[in-house]
């Protein structure tokens, strides 16, 4: 049998590999030749976004299905990095197979090149993946295994095949399935936290879970009725954010530093908070990190110890574990009747009831849409059987996360460790086609543009998917931060500075794409009931007032010596009243201004 087919056709047996996104070339002729015996295989316009929609097909799939990426040597692999970083920052299962030149046209450590589109694939994505190898000759689909499964978390494994290893005949023996290692977290430790934890709560008058994305869905489902039980509020991270349904009384919503301000209020005055599945990175704390939730005893499980060891935000017990297994103990263990927590319930409540999600002060002029209530209006109008693919940069991702509210069973995506443009189309793409579910994408025209060549791929998969663009003639965000740091000085930020986007009707009816565009406040309703009864793909273009205002946002500030420095979650700008001060931030009265271990002056 040919090496290629021998390798695919366990990756389908095997592993459940049952999609291919792909860009075709001469260095992967015969994976390919093989692939399309073994998969559904969905050719793609750029490499990027095989490797973004396999993520979010892997994301979302409901049987534990997945699709791989299949690229050429050289240009394929250098397309693909992109995506290849997004899945190691959020820790995603990403298999990404590429072509390479033949063994013997391989160059040697020193030269440049050799073999027609050579590059060193495997040096090229060693940082950004948790396994990469290049296979000098043909090995045992159990050796393959061990790089697809040997790291401690979840992430991409690149695989490069020469040309002549790929069509080189095997005479390997079937292969056994590996066993997979079950998870080797001691028990006696895990054991210990627990109760750690348990007895915490009992002192604690004020606790918090924060659940992230290192929680499967699966457990945070099985386990959200135990969850609401306690009635411990939760909150979740923005990776985390369909882990715990918006319906539940208990649901506090999502801190971050471009977050809601109710949560954010509500976790700095925590005193006791358990993270399960989160890095607590920089964008959850808030930059000023050092004022993170400044009275809270802070317990977090990561199954990288590296999180835990960063020495950020400061840890008061910290676990090495599987988020999943340590959250299935925890809500065996918990005793809801050991605890009272109604006063910070209604303390929470009285914080929910006086800041709306659209701020007070944000201001839409005549004949656009706000972008507040139209995320409102979408959440409504999605069931809990369909999908929500935010972008992952720009106005319409973090008004998406700071408004929408998720419906159990809802299934989110995003990539928001790398933050990049032109992720929401290529995941929505992923995503519908993984789930065969209505897909709903919101997307900036700029994230748009960056990956808008998949159009065709949405036409030709016939996805149900719903294309919403905020159209605000371009990079609303970019020309923001030029107004408030640089006095106005804009370049390449509209397309009156420079930036050449296109007229969306055009580009749709170049697709034979249903186009509609949403201009009346009145209408969205009505619109979206509409467009979310019909199947199949259609481009909506959502006009957003260019000078739309995205409050509440974290302030920071430029420094003299050129750094920059934020406010800790709890200010948010607009500032807050004197009387709102005393009334929703009593347990934060005498360190308000504390962002960096010494009080400062409010600025
Ligand atoms: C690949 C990439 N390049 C540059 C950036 C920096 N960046 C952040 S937001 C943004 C503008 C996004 O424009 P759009 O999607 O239209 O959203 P808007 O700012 O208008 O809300 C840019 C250029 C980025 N996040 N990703
Ligand atoms: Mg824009």
């Amino acid at each position: 049998m040919k090496y290629a087919e021998y390798l695919l056709s366990n990756l389908a047996k095997q592993e459940k590999y049952t999609h291919c996104y792909f860009v075709a070339g001469g260095n992967t002729m015969h994976l390919l030749d093989s692939a399309r015996k073994l998969f559904r295989c969905i050719p793609v316009i750029n490499e990027v976004a095989a490797g973004i929609a396999a993520e979010y097909f892997n994301e979302t799939n409901p049987n534990g299905q997945k699709a791989f990426a299949l690229v050429t040597a050289g240009p394929g692999l250098t397309n693909i990095v992109t995506a290849i970083a997004g899945a190691y920052l959020e820790s995603r299962e990403l298999l990404v197979i590429g072509g390479q030149v033949k063994t013997q046209d391989l160059k040697p450590a020193n030269l440049r090149q050799r073999g027609m589109q050579e590059i060193d694939g495997v040096k090229l994505v060693e940082s950004v993946t948790v396994n990469s190898t290049r296979l000098d000759s043909p090995i045992e689909f159990a050796q393959v295994q061990q790089l697809l499964n040997s790291a401690n978390r979840p992430g991409p494994v690149f695989l490069e095949i020469p040309l002549d290893i790929q069509g080189s005949e095997v005479e390997f023996t079937p292969s056994v399935t590996l066993e997979r290692a079950i998870s080797t977290f001691p028990k006696e430790r895990r054991s210990e936290f627990i109760e750690e934890i348990l007895t915490g709560l009992k002192k604690s008058s004020r606790p918090i879970f924060l659940l992230g994305g290192g929680l499967s869905r699966s457990v945070a489902g099985i386990n959200s009725a135990k969850l609401a039980k306690t009635g411990i509020p939760v909150m979740t991270t923005w990776n985390g954010m369909d882990r715990y349904g918006s319906n539940q009384p208990n649901n506090w919503g999502r801190p971050n530093t471009w977050g809601q301000r109710s949560s954010n209020i509500l976790i700095q005055q925590a005193d006791m908070i358990i993270a399960l599945g989160t890095r607590l990175g920089l964008q959850q704390t808030g930059f000023a990190w050092q004022a993170f939730a400044p009275l809270a005893r802070i317990y977090q499980v990561d199954i990288d110890q590296h999180e835990l060891e960063k020495g950020h935000p400061i840890l008061s017990g910290s676990l090495a574990d599987d988020a999943g297994v340590v959250l299935k103990e925890l809500m065996s263990q918990y005793e809801p009747t050991s605890c009272d927590f109604s006063e910070w319930r209604e303390f929470g409540k009285t914080v929910f009831d006086h800041f709306p999600l659209n701020d007070r002060n944000n201001q839409t002029s005549p004949g656009f849409i706000s972008p507040y209530v139209f995320i409102e209006s979408l959440s409504r109008t999605l069931s809990n059987d369909s999908v929500f693919i935010p972008c992952s940069s720009g106005g319409a991702f973090t008004v998406s996360m700071q408004t929408f509210k998720v419906k159990e069973g809802q299934k989110v995506v995003t990539n928001k460790g790398l933050a990049s443009m032109g992720y929401g189309l290529s995941g929505a793409i992923g995503a519908a086609e993984s789930t065969g579910l209505l897909t709903a994408l919101v997307e900036g025209d700029g994230g748009f543009a960056q990956n808008i060549q998949e159009l065709g791929t949405v036409v030709q998969g016939k996805l149900n998917l719903k294309m919403f663009v905020f159209s605000n003639s371009g990079y609303a965000s970019i020309r923001m931060t030029q107004k408030n740091y640089f006095n106005g000085a804009y370049l390449g930020c509209d397309i009156e500075t420079g930036l050449g986007l296109p007229d969306l009707r055009m580009i749709a009816a170049a697709y034979n794409l249903p186009y509609t565009s949403i201009v009346n406040s009145d209408e969205i309703d009505q619109n979206l009931e509409e467009i979310c009864k019909r199947v199949g793909p259609e481009l909506i273009e959502v006009r957003i007032d260019p000078d739309q205002t995205y409050y509440p946002k974290i302030t920071s500030r430029i420094l003299e010596n050129g750094t920059m420095e934020s406010n800790p979650l709890h200010l948010m700008t607009p500032d807050l009243s004197t009387e709102e001060i005393s009334k929703f931030l009593p347990y934060l009265s005498d360190r308000l201004w504390e962002s960096s271990g010494t009080p400062k002056e409010k600025q």
